[in-house]
Order: C-alpha cells, then sequence, then structure tokens
C-alpha cells in the first residue's frame, strides 16, 4: 500500500518556521555563552597561572636574599659589622624574568626602634627596669624629633605590659579603650607588627604615616644598629646630637663603617663636648651588627603585580625566614 505523503496546512509551515528559527537562535545564544564561558575560564587559569608563576619568583628572590645574608655570616670580614656598603644591602632593580620583572631590596629592621623593647615583664630586675627607663626615652626622643606627642612612648609601654594598672600617668589601659565608640582592649604582651600601634592612645593616622619608617615590632628585645640607622635615629640615640652632626656621621660610616662599639661613642667624643657624651647610657641601645632583616620583592606580570614582605633571622649558623606577608605592610 503507498503511503500518502502528509499535507501540512501553510499555518503549520509558518509554525515550523518560526520553532526552526527559535532553536537556531537559543543555538547560538547557547553557542556565545560558553565561548564566553570558555574564554573567562581561559583568564581564569592564566590568572591562577600567572600568579603561582609570580609567587614562586618571589621565593626565588627570597633565596636569593637569603644567599647574600648567608654569605655575610660566613664570611669573617663582613661578619664583623653590617653596614649599607655590603652586598645584602644593595637594590635589585627591576629586572626582566619570563612573563615579567623582578625587583627587590633588603632592609636592615635593626635600623629601626623594636617596640617591642618596651614590653616590661611585671617581675623585672633592677638592671630589666634600667634598661627599660633607657628605652622609654630614646622612643620619647625619637617622637619629639618627629614632632609628635611624647606621651605616645608611655601608653605603648601600657598597652605592652601584662597587667591591666596605669603604670604612666600618660599611660592607657582597658579603661581607656572601653570607652571609645568601638570598644577594644590593651594587647598586653608583644606586638606581632608594628601597625599594632595605631590601636595605641594617642596614634592617629597621620601620626603612624610619620612613625611607620623609623619603628618596627621584632620578636626579641634588639639594640639599634648605628650603621644602618637614620640620621633621626643617631638623634634620638644620643640626645646631645644635632641634625647636622647625624648627617655628617651618616656620611663618615659611607666609607668607614664602625667596626665596634667604642669607636661610634669615641667618635661622638669628638663631635660633641666629650662630658655630654654618657657611653654608659648609649652603649646597650646600640649595635654594629644586626640579626633581623626584611626583604621586600615586587613582582609585575602582565596582568598581576604582587608584593612580598619575608622577615629574616640571620643566626650564629644560618639566616631563615621568619614570617612571610603578602601586600603592602
Ligand atoms: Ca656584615
Ligand atoms: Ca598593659
Amino acid at each position: 500500500m503507498q503511503r500518502q505523503p502528509i499535507k501540512f496546512s501553510k499555518k503549520q509551515r509558518g509554525v515550523a518556521l518560526i520553532t526552526a528559527l527559535a532553536i537556531v537562535s537559543l543555538a547560538s545564544l547557547a553557542a556565545v555563552a560558553m565561548a564566553h564561558h570558555m574564554q573567562l575560564s581561559i583568564r581564569r587559569t592564566t590568572n591562577i597561572l600567572t600568579t603561582d608563576q609570580g609567587f614562586l619568583y618571589t621565593l626565588g628572590s627570597e633565596a636569593w636574599s637569603r644567599g647574600m645574608l648567608i654569605r655575610d655570616l660566613q664570611d669573617n670580614e663582613l661578619k664583623t659589622y653590617d653596614g649599607l656598603d655590603e652586598d645584602w644591602a644593595q637594590e635589585l632593580p627591576p629586572t626582566p624574568v619570563e612573563g615579567g620583572e623582578v625587583q627587590a631590596l633588603t632592609t636592615d629592621l635593626q635600623a629601626r626602634f623594636n617596640l617591642n623593647n618596651l614590653y616590661l615583664q611585671n617581675e623585672s630586675t633592677a638592671e630589666e627596669k634600667q634598661q627599660f627607663a633607657l628605652q622609654l626615652a630614646l622612643f620619647k626622643r625619637l617622637l619629639a624629633l618627629l614632632e609628635l606627642d611624647e606621651s605616645i612612648a608611655q601608653a605603648t609601654a601600657d598597652w605592652l605590659d601584662q597587667d591591666v594598672n596605669l603604670q604612666f600617668p600618660d599611660g592607657a589601659e582597658d579603661n581607656e579603650y572601653l570607652n571609645t565608640e568601638q570598644p577594644y582592649r590593651t594587647g598586653n604582651s608583644p606586638m606581632g607588627n608594628p601597625s599594632e600601634i595605631r590601636l595605641v592612645k594617642g596614634v592617629s593616622a597621620e601620626a603612624y604615616e610619620t612613625l611607620a619608617p623609623y619603628i618596627t615590632a621584632l620578636p626579641e628585645s634588639t639594640p639599634i644598629n648605628i650603621n644602618t640607622a637614620s640620621p633621626q635615629l643617631l638623634q634620638a640615640l644620643v640626645n646631645t646630637l644635632d641634625e647636622q652632626a647625624a648627617e655628617q656621621l651618616k656620611d663618615e660610616r659611607e666609607e668607614n663603617p664602625f667596626k665596634n662599639k667604642k669607636s661610634f661613642v669615641d667618635r661622638l667624643k669628638d663631635l660633641l663636648d666629650e662630658n655630654k657624651v654618657k657611653s654608659q647610657d648609649i652603649d646597650p641601645l646600640i649595635s654594629v651588627t644586626s640579626r633581623f632583616y626584611q626583604l621586600e620583592t615586587t613582582v609585575s606580570m602582565e596582568f598581576i603585580s604582587q608584593q612580598l614582605h619575608s622577615l629574616l633571622y640571620k643566626g650564629d649558623k644560618d639566616v631563615v625566614t621568619l614570617s612571610r606577608s603578602i601586600g603592602t605592610f
């Protein structure tokens, strides 16, 4: 039996055409969406790979910096002092690498005032109290030189000490901070990062910006390295040293870094009235070598820029990384 061809009416043919067009346009939309999705996936993967590549470059930079410091540690001549003329202190200018460029700078954190030097345990010896008084006076002088409120020094000491009793008339403990708009309590322990001082009474955003280049927060008490400290810190160390003399010392050490503390004190006695140089007050605050360094690495790739800060510790036999942070603090 022969089949009769199905006959569609004109109306039915119109519906079929519209349906076909709708399917084609839906398929086109799906194809566009898929292509867009694929493009995003490719971009996302590229970003992940580039970020990984950048991070590996920052680790490479850290290994390079460690190598410099290890060499400094092993070379008997370089071991006697740490100064800005040494290899570790030289900046790595923007250097091309596959896919971008790397730049790095190692700085001596003992060129700065260590806020944790103001940490005084409850049961401290008379000698520890004496050391604390010298550190407090030094920080006050630094604040005064930077035209900041000296009371920040006492408030910082209260912030660090273990109790919540006011140690000084200008200090501040829980009572002060619990009465603020957003209440918080004192740290009552050494700081993990110098930016913590922003929480201390009297430290505004402007004050912190001024203070930041001169301070650090290290895991142990540290002296200031007179070979790397800024002229402002040299002035804070020796209260009779004026700006001109501090600049002069900075220029002189470029040629002849101080190999020991005595040569620094002797030079001070030449520059200043000998009777005004109290070596017993200066000696405990200073050093000519350093153990804590910061490496700042910037990696710039096509789409991404990364910054890594590494805290490096130079021990007696090796250099180790204590912490890393990604970002600009
Ligand atoms: Ca050295
Ligand atoms: Ca306290």
